[in-house]
């Protein structure tokens, strides 16, 4: 199927920061800090999670993906979890995409991996042992936002994402080759295909592993579009609205897209940190002083769940919650 071409236009902008997980501890908060503030996004390196683990997955998701699409559909609707596949929206983002979505919570991976795989033992421990690297790594990195930030609770932000009743997922997309590329690199289409359209994360905290094929692009403040080069060994790590919220918007959500890739089929799988439903996410007191007033009411997770889903990929979503005599410090979208 051709999809709708999207200009990416070129631009002399940014080079994604990368994060060595490994550094000096303070250095280390320092640039996390600043790589969040400046880009919403970054790389990390030696991050700690054993290759054997992400390998284990995303066997897993392949195997599920080259099933039968009668035997995939088994898995689905994913109303909200288990496999999809559909358009997302209205605003370029009519992707050409299947997924895999499941809540962190081991009950319910044992529940869904029993329409997804002929071996739901082997699905689930290979979800779960991927699922408690994945937050390891988010907590470990909201942990260092806390330092850098001179937050004085280090565990202010990583204890929302561990809390037992936390509402984080776990994504696998799959961007399967358009049929034109497959196989033929002569063959492939000269412009970009939406696989899944612009959005921002409206969890606290992403980090993203793909294979090894190119896709996802992030938005600059000028509206361009920035390829971020896979690296299989690499996790990319992306600031949420949750996040930005909770900063007082000193941290800003990036804006970011997948485009498919015409020869090569691409499968991402993604941990999304968030909260309980009932938590309450607002500026932290610590970062706020006369000077700087909450830009944004208080809000639950469950609430801003809601306005997100229904506002799909619109760019409004984080101004909802806005607060009426706040300083407009940010603009309403990129
Ligand atoms: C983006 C991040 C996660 O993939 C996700 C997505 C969700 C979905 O696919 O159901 C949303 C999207 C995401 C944001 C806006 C709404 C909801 C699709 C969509 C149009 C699982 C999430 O939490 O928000």
């Amino acid at each position: 199927m051709l999809l709708p071409s999207v200009r990416s236009k070129k631009t002399t902008a940014v080079g994604i920061p990368t994060v060595d997980l490994s550094m000096e501890r303070s250095e280390l908060s320092e640039l996390v800090v600043k790589a969040c503030e400046q880009h919403g996004i970054f790389k990390v390196v030696n991050h700690g999670v054993p290759k054997r683990v992400i390998l284990r997955l995303e066997e897993e998701g392949n195997r599920f993906f080259s099933r039968p699409v009668s035997e995939k559909l088994q898995a689905g609707p994913a109303t909200p979890f288990g496999y999809g596949s559909r358009n997302i929206g209205s605003h370029g983002d009519n992707g050409d995409l299947e997924y895999l979505l499941l809540h962190t919570n081991p009950l319910s991976i044992s529940q869904s991996s029993k329409t997804i795989s002929e071996d739901p033992t082997e699905f689930s421990c290979a979800v779960n042992e991927y699922i408690e690297a994945a937050r390891e790594v988010a907590c470990e990195i909201l942990e260092l936002v806390a330092e850098g930030l001179w937050i004085p609770d280090r565990l202010a932000l990583s204890r929302l994402i561990r809390d037992a009743h936390s509402d984080s997922v776990l994504r696998l997309n799959h961007y399967p080759a358009t049929a034109k590329g497959k196989g033929d690199p002569s063959q492939v289409l000269p412009s970009n295909n939406v696989g899944f359209g612009e959005h921002s994360d409206p969890q606290i905290l992403t980090i993203l592993r793909s294979n090894d094929v190119s896709g996802l692009q992030i938005s600059t403040h000028d509206g361009l579009w920035i390829p971020v080069p896979p690296d299989p060994s690499e996790f990319v790590v992306m600031v949420g609205d949750s996040l930005q919220a909770l900063t007082n918007g000193r941290f800003r959500s990036v804006r970011h897209r997948a485009v498919t890739n015409g020869s090569k089929s691409r499968m991402s799988m993604m941990y999304f940190g968030a909260p309980a439903p009932n938590s309450w996410i607002r500026p932290l007191p610590v970062l706020l002083s006369p000077h700087q007033r909450p830009l944004y009411k208080p809000f639950t997770w469950a609430q801003y769940k809601q306005a997100a889903y229904s506002l799909a990929l619109r760019h409004t979503r984080l101004d909802l919650f806005k607060a009426q005599d706040a300083p407009l410090l940010i603009s309403a979208s990129p």
